[in-house]
């Protein structure tokens, strides 16, 4: 193979974990997702739940595609055991 093809690997493509706000989910539920799921520590936690809660939206994280598709299931399934409104979608970075 020519060394211009095998130069031509793209490094995989990233998606992003967006939370969005509601209305009803508690600020202690999203701070615990943030830490438990995403791994942020308390402070930025709180911080970014803050942000969703005041502009409606906010990255949770970045990841390669099949690792963003599991954080949104797991933060989908800990929400509805919970029985909390909060959604959680994933988009090109
Ligand atoms: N707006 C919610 C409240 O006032 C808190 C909240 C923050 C909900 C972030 C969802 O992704 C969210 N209890």
């Amino acid at each position: 193979m020519a060394e211009r093809e095998t130069l031509k690997t793209e490094p995989p493509r990233l998606y992003q974990v967006v939370m969005l706000n509601d209305d009803y989910t508690p600020m202690e539920f999203v701070i615990m997702v943030l830490q438990e799921y995403f791994k942020h520590d308390l402070e930025a936690a709180t911080l970014i739940m803050l942000k969703i809660h005041h502009e409606g939206r906010g990255v949770c994280g970045v990841f390669t595609k099949d690792l963003a598709a599991t954080k949104v299931e797991l933060v989908l399934a800990a929400a509805r055991r919970a029985g909390h409104p909060l959604q959680c979608i994933m988009e090109a970075a």
